[in-house]
């Protein structure tokens, strides 16, 4: 067990873990080694001597609390037969979703085809390097995946409404999603994940009316069975309205916030571990910016249990010296 699940546990207020959402990534010069000589994506979060290499590149780096495993929240997806690609300088780029097809997968075709994401799991969480660390697993949201499955690019590049007048259709992709993402959560687990995180990243862009049936239902769902695994969960509704509302209706272990919610209100509302905040561009400025900024966070949440993290991921164009900084200043508050 690592400092992060004792933490939860014991609702340790004293210490506070780090580890940062994609700090495994191209920020690193070690990583864009790898990635240079392998232009897929996709074949790399499935190359498990590299995917593990991946994982374990800032930990050896920074001493981080926590590795978490270098795979995507489109991986399900393309374990469920939709094509995946990634395109460079422009992000994922899906196929046409076949309902049929993916309706078909059955449970073995949909493990075996991401048996390499399970095989790095457990290469990592056996490592010595982990000893006392933990290994986090996770999944999209599946508002998020769903996101993705029918836009078949990034919301951020071009958003169709339109896609969302199939209730039908929704409800038989939520099935799907519920069914596989727990498969997937189980399988992490198996291999030697002791954390889940569930990245809702596009929970911002469900209105109030809607926010039962896509954001807290089916987020839920995942959380009750993660927690009936008895592993911590972490859940990110990035860019969410109420971060109160959705604590006391998905019930996570842990919330990680983003950095547009104010901390303060945060600390004053919700009684759960939080993790997270910082704005990531806060690591491309200073060292007295980043002192400062980070003990602002330490300070505010210092009666949490509060997990360093980022308000989202590191930045590509984060210098690592400025990382090493800012695990100095947490590991010495
Ligand atoms: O080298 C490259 O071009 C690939 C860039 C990259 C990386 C390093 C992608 C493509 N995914 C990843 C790894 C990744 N993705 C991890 C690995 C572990 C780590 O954090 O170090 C994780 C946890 C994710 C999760 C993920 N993928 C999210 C949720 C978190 C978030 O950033 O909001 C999302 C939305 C994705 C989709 C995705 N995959 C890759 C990109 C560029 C995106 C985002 C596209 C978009 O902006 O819509």
């Amino acid at each position: 067990m690592g400092k992060l699940t004792t933490c939860i546990n014991n609702k340790d207020t004293k210490t506070n873990p780090i580890w940062l959402m994609r700090q495994a990534g191209r920020y690193l010069p070690e990583f864009r080694d790898i990635r240079k000589k392998n232009q897929n994506f996709i074949d790399l979060c499935l190359n498990e001597t590299l995917s593990s290499e991946i994982t374990l590149q800032p930990i050896r780096r920074f001493d981080f609390d926590a590795a978490i495993i270098f795979s995507d929240i489109l991986i399900p997806p393309y374990g469920l037969g939709q094509k995946v690609e990634f395109k460079k300088n422009f992000g994922p780029l899906l196929g046409d979703l076949e309902l049929n097809k993916i309706s078909s997968i059955k449970e073995d075709q949909f493990t075996n085809k991401l048996m390499a994401v399970y095989n790095s799991i457990k290469i990592v969480s056996q490592n010595k390097l982990l000893k006392d660390k933990d290994t986090i697993g996770f999944v999209g949201a599946p508002w998020t995946v769903l996101v993705y499955m029918l836009n078949k690019q990034s919301p951020k590049k071009d958003f169709n409404i339109s896609i969302f007048e199939d209730q039908n259709q929704i409800d038989k992709i939520f099935n799907i999603l519920d069914k596989f993402l727990k498969i997937h959560i189980k399988n992490q687990i198996d291999n030697g994940a002791t954390i889940i995180q569930i990245f809702d990243s596009w929970a911002g862009l469900v209105d109030e009316k809607n926010i039962n049936k896509y954001i807290y239902n089916p987020t839920s769902s995942l959380v009750k069975f993660t927690k009936s695994l008895k592993v911590p969960v972490i859940c990110f509704p990035r860019n969410i309205k109420n971060y109160k509302n959705y604590v006391d209706n998905v019930k996570p272990d842990v919330v990680n916030i983003d950095y547009e919610v104010d901390p303060r209100k945060i600390a004053s509302e919700i009684n759960i571990p939080i993790q997270g905040g910082l704005d990531p561009k806060i690591l491309l400025t200073d060292k007295e910016k980043i002192r400062n900024n980070a003990l602002n966070y330490l300070n505010i949440f210092k009666d949490h249990t509060y997990i360093f993290n980022l308000g989202h991921g590191v930045l590509p164009e984060t210098d690592p010296t400025n990382v090493e900084y800012l695990v100095k200043t947490v590991k010495e508050f």
